[in-house]
């Protein structure tokens, strides 16, 4: 069987993990590569020995011989790619978040919905290692019927330094952070029908909020606390791992850090020690992400041969951004 034919645009920072994840799965290729900075094509084209090289999607995309595009470039660009992508009738997988605005965001879904085209989000957190652990405890009936969840993200990490982008955003942490940690809550406890939320820069030198309290309503008395910081002194920094507590009827799960999972029901406690695979770029701490974005790929494929919509696909996805602009709604109401 022919290998599907990937075109990455954005050669930055974060692509760098997409681009070694797509060699890694089996049945892709890495057909092009497009940046607009030639520099970077160059880089990529040596490093990733991919032979086609773009400075311009328009391009890329007119020279045919591509069957999807996965887009790894900053959040204002994604709405016109995305666009452009499902005009030319290519399947397309965008980074978080989606967009900046939820105007753009439903706008790229009924975009790719009418061209009748595949849109993934590359959401990744829910699939880093712990993350499919806890939910596989759920999906078993682990602790009953959850009833409360806390995910947390605090950490004092200086994440300006390899993405200085975020430093002058508007909006800094529930968009670039936070999404991924409502995303979990979703993915945990189910769809979200409202959100309360608390914002605050502590950070003089940014311009968006870097700390984020938010309380969410999943019905029937459901509910979960999502926090994030990157304003947290706190040593040994856990940055990049995300903290979880499941209450159910009938027990309790806990993720803490260094991907210790406790399983307590009644008096009885029982723990695995869940860390993610190694790759042969994995570079500490980063490895939880740099995981998951090779299982995040590889389940896109699996979807895109099967013909089935990616568990985050731009409509489930849409949910996320909801609920995001929904909290910097109810944040700012409240200042
Ligand atoms: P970056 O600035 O390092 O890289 C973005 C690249 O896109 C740059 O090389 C830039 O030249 C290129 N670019 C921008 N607009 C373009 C256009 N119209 N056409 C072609 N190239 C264009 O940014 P980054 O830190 O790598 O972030 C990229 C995306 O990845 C963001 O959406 C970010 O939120 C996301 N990200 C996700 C994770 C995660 O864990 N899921 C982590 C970090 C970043
Ligand atoms: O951009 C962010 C993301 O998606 O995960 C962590 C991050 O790199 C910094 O907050």
């Amino acid at each position: 069987m022919s290998k599907v034919r990937i075109g990455v645009v954005g050669l930055g920072f974060f692509a760098q993990n997409q681009l070694e994840a797509w060699r890694v799965i089996e049945g892709v290729e890495i057909a092009a590569v497009c940046d607009r900075d030639p520099a970077k094509v160059e880089a990529a084209r040596q490093r990733y020995g991919v032979e086609r090289g773009y400075t311009d999607v328009a391009e890329m995309l007119s020279d045919g011989g591509i069957d999807a595009v996965d887009v790894a470039t900053t959040p204002p660009s994604h709405r016109a790619i995305v666009e452009q992508v499902a005009r030319a009738g290519k399947a397309v997988i965008c980074q978080k978040p989606m967009a900046e605005t939820l105007e753009d965001a439903r706008a790229m879904v009924e975009a790719c919905r009418r061209a009748g085209v595949s849109f993934t989000v590359h959401e990744n957190f829910r699939f880093q290692r712990p993350m499919r652990e806890v939910a596989g405890l759920l999906r078993d009936g682990a602790i009953g019927e959850p009833f409360f969840a806390r995910i947390s993200f605090r950490t004092p990490y200086d994440v300006f330094a390899n993405q200085p982008y975020l430093a002058t955003e508007s909006r800094f942490i529930i968009l670039d952070l936070g999404i991924h940690l409502l995303d979990l809550a979703r993915c945990f406890m189910g769809d979200a029908r409202d959100v309360s939320c608390w914002t605050k820069r502590v950070n003089p030198k940014i311009r968006g909020e870097d700390v984020a309290t938010m309380v969410l309503d999943h019905g029937g008395g459901r509910t979960s606390i999502v926090d994030c910081s990157y304003a947290t002194h706190q040593v040994p920094d856990p940055w990049p791992q995300t903290i979880v507590i499941i209450e159910g009827t009938e027990g309790t799960i806990s993720l803490e850090a260094d991907y210790r999972l406790h399983l307590t029901r009644g008096a009885e406690i029982t723990t695995r020690h869940v860390p993610p695979p190694a790759w042969p770029w994995s570079k500490l701490p980063l490895d939880i992400i740099q995981d998951s974005v090779v299982a995040l790929q590889k389940h896109w494929v699996e979807s895109y041969l099967a013909g089935r919509p990616a568990e985050t696909s731009g409509e489930d996805n849409l949910k996320v951004v909801e609920l995001v602009h929904a909290a910097y709604a109810d944040a700012e109401r409240r200042r």
